[in-house]
């Protein structure tokens, strides 16, 4: 019905009439997009199908990717994009009166996922079906996302987000695949028939129970899985009624409601910290519940293959996304060991063949410690082992560098009462990688330097990467549109080939197209701020964005005391020539980080002041666009003249907006930091706008206590200036504590990211943005060589590396392929 569009409109309507018992003419949007959605599910089924049996039959290498977070968003456009249906049901849609537009904003995004990490988990596991690899997505299936921003008198507020709460089209419960995963209990040692046998006894048992999400590749040829899981009561009710308390009847019934609640808080709702660790129990057994769920269902397919366990890593593949499910290492340990019956050298040997590790992070407060009482309680068994690969790797360091107790007590899995996450990732995969070139020079020079002595070969790179389906083809349907009556279609599964488009950095004709699509992509946001925010903006003014999550480190702090001070400028000379702005800001702190919420507040008090006077009509907009998410990403970023990538150099491991951003044309006002080196490496200085400290210079402050916040400050009246008016009654403050935290941050606590140190730099590279958005012509020409290299920045071209590198798995082809 997908491919005809009288046919499409013909059974929708029949449909909607034996599904909801309504006519089209009764139906509401969200009645459209619940049968299209269950249409477009049931018809991915062939596919999926298909797809299980060609891996079953070839008995490929499975890839499995944990994450806690995948930030998926929306997947209607993306499927109906996917399967290569688009036109037929934008079109028959049209015939029913309703637009295919109109219909997708129905879906509630999934949003079980902070940022970049969940994102880029995302955008893998899209790649990953693309490019016919067998390759799966294991996590959770948090009943509640992550949070609903909204901002009242200029503060942040949390709103659960229920977004399963109508139902979800796209997931199929498989009940019949349920584990059972085991919390506390104490572990009994025996001798039985010359073994040692470990027994958990007393343990809690509870269910695991997955809920299966079709990932469409493109061209449709390949469908994997994404397997969420969720947690629920192994309780039988009948016996909950004599609870602990002597035998005596207790009010069973309240227990068991009590139990159960306690039960399926483990899979209700993510982590709202985004580069940040909580060292919370509830975190802890999040974490254990996907490592042993998944790896049970992982072991149980591996299983049907008949071979012996000692063969797992020519099968397969578990790769975790950052240390958060590192647990596997210690489980698959257990299993092997506990289970299967291997011994100790044979079990580890498969699990450092099988698990692979990436790093998204050097910021210590995000790497992971728990608290030896907390893993040893929760989790005996699976501390034991920990305990063991500790002692055995302690032991192995100590062989090789006698005496030097000082390297073995860096480098232990646990040191000073805590495990050490990244410590026993390391130490348990056959590959370490970082998310951008710079990033992993510094994991392997800085951070985990002494582990890269000891394991050269398994540290790698792997620059991250966005899935350019969604980001242009999608998110920006009009040029993806112009692109293709350029260079062709062939981008859209080689988007290398983007290349082909520099040859029209000089086509007049093309580099005016490239400006009215941006404009009707500005036009349609500026819609979108009035309906949402009641702030008009001007198309015609330079649309200046920074979005993504709020942290010291990505220096939003700095735009805005850039913003105040051309707003001083403005208003003290009216005849200041620079360019009519509005500066786009999205951003959601985590609930607990009382910096980045003083900072929301500031970008809103700025805010007030800048759209309220008068004189700063058609020169200067400051809009906050509430509660960022992927569906408001994509309405974003293809609406940006300028991306905002500023972080302290050396701070962010790569950044995917970047890509983003310049994939839809937007210039890169940015830092040589994480993945805008390569940006600048591929497009050169002249196509972006760089300023501001290189790595080295912040490393070398760092190692020489060599910046002092307070001499900048008293030295340039700019910056006197407006952190003055941040504790002074005046345009932006009235005596708010939250200024004089941030003004405390900044002087009193010397600055950690030097935002007043690379001010200068900051203003004035924007003095040069004003000055080249002039010539539009040229502006466009630097528009098209961004958009021309970030095909380079596919998430195609990273999975690919992933398989060849890492992995070790080939593309398999499907029975649809064959036939
Ligand atoms: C990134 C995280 C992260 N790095 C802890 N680390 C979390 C850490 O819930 N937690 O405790 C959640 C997330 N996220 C980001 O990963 C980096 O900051 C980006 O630079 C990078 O682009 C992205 C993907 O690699």
């Amino acid at each position: 019905m997908f491919y005809d569009m009288e046919l499409f409109t013909t059974v929708f309507k029949e449909q909607l009439v034996s599904r909801l018992g309504k006519n089209v003419e009764e139906a509401t949007a969200d009645d459209i997009y619940r049968v299209l959605g269950s249409l477009i599910r049931e018809h991915i089924g062939r596919e999926w199908a298909g797809t299980n049996q060609a891996y079953k039959t070839n008995r490929e290498k499975q890839v499995y990717y944990f994450s806690m977070e995948f930030l998926v968003g929306r997947m209607l456009g993306n499927n109906v994009l996917n399967l290569g249906v688009y036109d037929t049901v934008r079109k028959g849609l049209k015939e029913l009166g309703w637009d295919l537009e109109t219909i997708e904003e129905q879906e509630p995004d999934a949003g079980l996922g902070n940022g970049g990490l969940g994102r880029l988990a995302a955008c893998f596991l899209d790649s990953l079906a693309s490019l016919g690899f067998a390759g799966h997505g294991c996590g959770i299936r948090y009943k509640y996302g992550l949070f609903e921003q909204k901002i009242v008198d200029g503060h942040q507020v949390e709103l659960p987000d229920p977004w399963l709460q109508k139902g979800n089209v796209w997931e199929e419960r498989r009940e019949d695949k349920r584990v059972e995963v085991s919390f506390w209990g104490r572990v009994e040692v025996s001798e039985k028939n010359g073994r040692t046998v470990f027994e958990t006894v007393g343990d809690e048992k509870i269910w695991a129970v997955p809920y299966d999400v079709p990932i469409v590749g493109y061209g449709s040829a390949h469908v994997n899985t994404l397997r969420l899981w969720s947690a629920e009561s192994a309780a039988d009710p009948a016996k909950m009624r004599f609870g602990a308390q002597n035998g005596q009847p207790n009010n069973g019934y309240y227990t068991f409601l009590d139990y159960n609640r306690s039960v399926e808080s483990i899979s209700e709702f993510l982590y709202p910290d985004d580069s940040g660790y909580e060292g919370k129990l509830l975190r802890l057994k999040q974490q254990y519940f996907l490592c042993s769920a998944g790896l049970q269902s992982v072991l149980r397919t591996f299983g049907k293959l008949g071979l012996p366990f000692t063969e797992l890593p020519r099968k397969v593949a578990v790769h975790i996304n950052d240390t958060h499910p590192t647990l596997v290492i210690p489980e698959l340990m257990r299993i092997l060991i506990d289970e299967k019956g291997f011994g100790w050298d044979e079990a580890w040997d498969v699990t450092t063949r099988t698990v692979s590790y990436t790093n998204h992070t050097l910021m210590s407060e995000a790497l992971e410690k728990w608290p030896i009482h907390m893993v040893r309680e929760l989790l005996p068994r699976v501390y034991m082992i920990i305990e063991e690969i500790n002692k055995r790797f302690c032991g192995m360091l100590l062989e090789r560098f006698p005496g030097r107790q000082d390297l073995v007590s860096r480098m232990a899995v646990i040191e000073s009462g805590q495990v050490k996450m990244a410590h026993l990732a390391v130490v348990g995969s056959y590959s370490v990688n970082g998310v951008a070139r710079l990033h992993t020079e510094l994991l392997k020079t800085d951070v985990m330097q002494p582990f890269y002595g000891l394991f050269p070969e398994r540290f790698n790179n792997k620059t991250n990467g966005i899935a350019h389906r969604r980001w242009l083809m999608h998110a920006n349907p009009e040029l993806a549109g112009l692109i293709c009556d350029s260079i062709g279609t062939g981008w859209i599964e080689h988007p290398d080939r983007l290349q082909e488009l520099e040859r029209f950095q000089n086509d007049p004709l093309f580099l005016e197209e490239i400006g009215r699509i941006k404009r009707g992509n500005k036009l349609r946001l500026a819609d979108y701020i009035r309906e949402k925010q009641g702030v008009s903006v001007d198309p015609d003014s330079l649309f200046d964005v920074q979005a993504k999550r709020l942290h010291a480190y990505k220096r939003q702090l700095l735009n805005v005391l850039h913003i105040m001070h051309l707003y001083h400028l403005m208003k003290d000379d009216p005849s200041v020539d620079r360019l009519p702005r509005t500066f786009i800001f999205a951003a959601k702190a985590a609930p607990a980080y009382f910096l980045a919420k003083c900072i929301i507040k500031l970008i809103h008090a700025v805010m007030d002041t800048v759209n309220n006077d008068p004189r700063m009509e058609g020169k200067l907009k400051v809009v906050f666009l509430e509660n960022y998410s992927v569906s408001l990403a994509e309405k974003i970023i293809p609406a940006a003249n300028v991306s905002e990538q500023i972080s302290t150099a050396g701070k962010e491991a790569s950044g995917t907006g970047n890509m983003k951003f310049m994939m839809n044309g937007a210039l890169t006002v940015g830092t040589l930091d994480g993945a805008n080196v390569e940006i600048h490496e591929r497009i050169g200085a002249e196509n972006m706008f760089l300023f501001g400290l290189r790595s080295e210079e912040v490393l070398d402050y760092y190692n020489h206590g060599g910046y002092l916040a307070r001499e900048v400050y008293e030295r340039d009246p700019r910056i006197q200036r407006v952190l003055d008016d941040l504790v002074h009654p005046g345009p932006f403050s009235r005596h708010d504590r939250e200024f004089e935290f941030i003004y405390q941050s900044l002087l009193d606590h010397n600055d950690e990211f030097f935002v007043l140190r690379d001010f200068a730099g900051y203003a004035d590279t924007h003095a040069a943005v004003d000055r080249a958005y002039l010539n539009a012509h040229d502006w466009a020409a630097k528009s098209v060589v961004n958009i021309a290299h970030s095909g380079h920045f596919s998430s195609d071209c990273t999975v690919k590396r992933y398989a060849s590198d890492i992995w070790k798995i080939r593309p398999v082809r499907t029975a649809f392929e064959i036939k």
